[in-house]
């Protein structure tokens, strides 16, 4: 199957890529939208600086593919991003081959988070470093298992290189008196279990789980909070379940031509790509419930230390275009999908009625049977979580038909048949901007749903931040003035205070990012970073005025209520 992706005319899959990936969500320059909206929350005091909990977790966010590099040093496996960015052209030419090179730069990078005083630093480990096939156990040259003469698989011991990088990583944070939060799984996987069907196999739950294992046994010493899954939403209705439509496609033989593709992408069989993404889903649950299993008996054996464990979740409390009820029922829809559809499984351990029966009538049905399901379910809702994960950017709108309602923007009906009973209206804010519409109101909605249905266990701020490009020019002296990056994260600290005041157990925020860094389907071209990464010269990094605004708010433990 990988050879003939490799055959592809790299320019035209590119195109045809970006083509899917806009069906599920339709960006917007809206310009009746552009310029800056008042989403801002009530502030319930007149006090006029809002102050943190004591050891609030003051944090920044990166992931392996977007800021290692060395993609091919310390014995790192081939992964799926190296295919979509190298063959695939899904960045428009450009790759995380070098990145902005943390790999070999990470102690510089943890100066420059020690002298923001960062309390926390959110990284993800890349899955082939520490087993570059993917598979546990010895292979021959075709990676099938090589089995002992009892017929068993015979274990191998993880990437010692790849151990050590991550383990240098760790010391280097303790050190600086940063705490790691690792991510597990933040969308780069080995290519052979990519092929071999990705999360749509059972069978890469246990080499997930497998890998986990060898993750805590190495670093369980020294870490104590840990983050399974990054966004199981996005990863797959946006780039895995369409990707895997597109194997079949292939694997069945058909035609690799930019007439055949465009003719695919038009009549993308929607049955399917529900099929395929609802399945990611479930799997990436199954494998998050799996590892929170073996990092708790590990736990409890005394073989690493305590720790808390979790998954982040790309969540997101929609609001109608209008207040008629058609439009209520269909944002309602829209949440149920987009939010209890993942949380609900480990909270209550079943999916919710609506949108699953809605599923159902369509014609669709999990791959496996009723009963694996409910088995599933109840493991999954048993093993549960410690804490929940959040990433926020912005919030989109709701409609029941394709009007505009007041929210401006297109209104695109999300993968097909289910959605058509919800519209979704996505607006970004100014153009050339990779950030959706401010809404510091809509992250404070997300944080008192996530609090009220996880019923107070804590709330970890995994990742919140501004891609604004327009604005990020070095100027002559080094200074990068991005004050909307800055009015960005204070807008949404201000609103987690609120949040905290109104009850919320939200226990720490994480920045994306620290760094500009390779920003998946808009390559270099996205910049999140509060630091500056001058691509044409050696990768310096020149911190931004937001990084120096946001070591003032970790210094004085809050933000001015202005
Ligand atoms: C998150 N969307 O991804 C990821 O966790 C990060 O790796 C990424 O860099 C960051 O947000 C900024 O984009 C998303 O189109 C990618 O809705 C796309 C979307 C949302 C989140």
């Amino acid at each position: 199957m990988v050879i003939d992706m490799f055959k592809f005319n790299k320019y035209i899959a590119g195109i045809a890529i970006t083509a899917i990936a806009s069906i599920s969500l339709t960006a917007c320059n809206g310009s009746e939208n552009s310029g800056a909206r008042d989403n801002n929350v009530d502030i319930s005091t007149d006090a006029e600086f809002l102050e943190f909990p004591n050891g609030f977790l003051w944090g920044s966010a990166t992931s392996a593919y977007q800021v290692e590099g060395a993609w091919d040093v310390g014995g790192r496996g081939y992964t799926n991003w190296d295919l979509y960015t190298q063959q695939l052209n899904m960045a428009n030419g450009e790759t995380g081959n070098v990145a902005i090179d943390q790999y070999h730069r990470y102690k510089d990078d943890i100066k420059l988070m020690a002298e923001a005083g960062l309390k926390s630093y959110r990284f993800s480990i890349a899955w082939s470093r520490i087993y570059p096939t993917g598979m546990p156990f010895v292979t021959d040259e075709l990676g099938q298992p090589v089995l002992d003469s009892s017929g068993n698989l015979q274990p191998i011991p993880p990437n010692a290189e790849g151990v050590a990088h991550y383990s240098d990583l760790i010391d280097e944070l303790i050190k600086n008196d940063i705490e790691p939060v690792v991510t597990l799984f933040h969308w780069d996987i080995p290519v052979g279990l990519w092929a071999a069907g990705s999360f749509n196999n059972r069978f890469v739950v246990d080499m997930f789980a497998a890998y986990s294992e060898a993750v805590f046994r190495n670093y369980g010493d020294r870490v104590s909070k840990w983050i399974t899954m990054n966004e199981p939403f996005v990863n797959a209705t946006m780039i895995e379940g369409i990707m895997a439509v597109m194997m079949e496609e292939m694997a069945a033989g058909g035609e690799t031509s930019l007439d055949a593709m465009m003719a695919m992408m038009k009549d993308l069989p929607l049955q399917r790509l529900y099929g395929l993404q609802m399945s990611y889903i479930h799997h990436y649950l199954l494998a998050h419930a799996r590892a929170v299993e073996i990092q708790r008996n590990l736990e409890a054996s005394g073989d690493i230390i305590e720790g808390d464990i979790g998954i982040s979740f790309d969540l997101g409390v929609a609001k109608p275009v209008s207040d008629s009820d058609a439009d209520k029922q269909a944002t309602a829809l829209y949440n149920a999908l987009k939010n209890d559809w993942f949380v609900f499984p480990i909270t209550r351990g079943y999916y919710p009625a609506e949108p699953l029966a809605r599923l159902r009538a369509d014609g669709y049905d999990f791959n496996f049977s009723e009963q694996v399901l409910a088995d599933d379910l109840a493991y999954i809702v048993e093993q549960g979580l410690d804490f929940t994960g959040v990433n926020y950017y912005t919030r989109v709108a709701v409609s029941a038909d394709v009007t505009d309602g007041d929210f401006g923007g297109n209104a695109s009906p999300m993968n097909g048949n289910l959605w058509d009973a919800a519209y979704v209206h996505y607006v970004t804010e100014y153009p050339n901007s990779e950030n959706g519409i401010y809404d510091p109101q809509g992250f404070y909605e997300t944080l008192m749903y996530i609090d009220n249905e996880i019923g107070g266990k804590p709330v970890l701020i995994t990742e919140n931040g501004g891609g604004y490009r327009v604005e990020d020019k070095l100027t002559n002296d080094g200074k990068v003035h991005d004050t909307l990056r800055t009015r960005f994260i204070k807008g949404h600290i201000k609103a987690t205070w609120q949040a905290i005041n109104d009850g919320a157990n939200v226990i720490g925020y994480t920045a994306w990012s620290l760094f500009d860094n390779f920003e998946w389907f808009n390559g270099y071209n996205g910049r999140f970073g509060m630091i500056y990464i001058d691509y044409e010269n050696d990768l310096k990094r020149y911190p931004k005025d937001s990084y120096y605004w946001y070591a003032d708010t970790i210094e004085k433990n809050g933000v001015d209520n202005d």
